[in-house]
């Protein structure tokens, strides 16, 4: 049987310096076609939070993954300075409590009043004892949100530790659900949380990590798939009989995409941008309409579909 689930919180006003970057340099899944400018390089992720190289003492804090002593000023840094998706999360235990122990990663969103929200949580793993225990994830960060754990364990909570350095804050109570406000028991102490996490810019917004998820940073493409480089096809559903009178032109057009756009082109003027249906009122003599499609990623359609005609008298 599990006990409770005990949450931790790093608290807020604690940063001292700014959380360590990595320069694990992230690559991409798809790189452009043969031919095009490979994109500018992308910003590296970011560690929040930290993991002791060892666990000492379990006597300070059992079970002893959930904090780790602090050893000096550079505290790290448990609050995100930019939005992006979390791609992995990290914690080191003991080797004699790996029994019965699952931890998750949460997210807490300040509310502005001194409180916070569970914004994101990862589903409860199971920790391996003795080893660093990285697990991947995908789950949305906003600016200002900070992570924290939460964990059920057979063994007591009990952390104390003396200096200065990042606090946190733990909670006995109902395991808080995404969206509801994290309250508790409140106890400030002087450590660190036993816990990191890898932040990943999230420049086209799809959910998908930019360095190491997303086949196509530059695109929201669902599920992360690769760039969409394929350009639509467009055709004419309704355009004039090749010899008329009427003077008066209709054209109706689609495209192989939805949510292209369209640009006409009548008797060799510039493209514009149009929407079908298109009515032309034309001279007596040939004329010629050309339509193209793009999609919603940039993709234009370089073979327009074309309408010849000629109006008589
Ligand atoms: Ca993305
Ligand atoms: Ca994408």
């Amino acid at each position: 049987m599990r006990t409770p689930v005990r949450v931790f919180v790093a608290l807020l006003t604690v940063a001292v310096v700014a959380a360590p970057v990595t320069t694990s340099a992230g690559s991409a899944k798809h790189g452009p076609p043969a031919g095009e400018t490979a994109p500018p390089a992308r910003a590296a992720g970011v560690v929040l939070g930290s993991t002791p190289a060892t666990i000492d003492d379990p006597s300070n804090c059992a079970p002893a993954t959930a904090a780790q002593d602090v050893s000096g000023p550079d505290s790290p840094d448990y609050t995100a300075a930019t939005a992006g998706v979390i791609t992995s999360w990290s914690s080191r235990i003991q080797p004699i409590i790996a029994v019965d122990t699952a931890m998750r990663l949460m997210v807490f969103r300040p509310d502005g009043a001194g409180g916070q929200t569970v914004a994101a949580l990862t589903p409860l793993r199971d920790l391996v004892g003795g080893s660093l225990n990285t697990f991947p994830s995908r789950i949305g960060i906003a600016a200002g949100d900070f992570i924290g754990l939460s964990f059920v364990g057979s063994a007591e909570v009990q952390c104390r530790y003396p200096g200065i350095g990042d606090s946190f804050v733990f909670a006995f109570g109902p395991n808080p659900a995404v969206g509801e406000p994290f309250v508790g028991d409140f106890d400030d102490v002087a450590a660190r949380l036993n816990i990191s996490a890898v932040l990943e810019p999230d420049a086209d917004r799809d959910g998908y990590g930019d360095l190491t998820q997303d086949g196509c940073p530059s695109q929201p493409i669902p599920n992360g798939g690769a760039c969409d480089r394929t350009a639509p096809q467009t055709r004419l559903t309704v355009k004039p009989p090749a010899f008329t009178r009427n003077r008066q032109a209709k054209f109706r057009f689609v495209s192989t995409e939805r949510r292209s756009t369209f640009r006409c082109s009548l008797d060799g003027q510039a493209y514009r941008r149009c929407i079908s249906p298109v009515f032309r009122r034309v001279s007596i003599g040939q004329h010629i309409f050309k339509v193209a499609a793009t999609d919603r990623y940039g993709n234009r359609d370089r073979t327009p579909a074309v309408a010849r005609w000629r109006v008589r008298r």
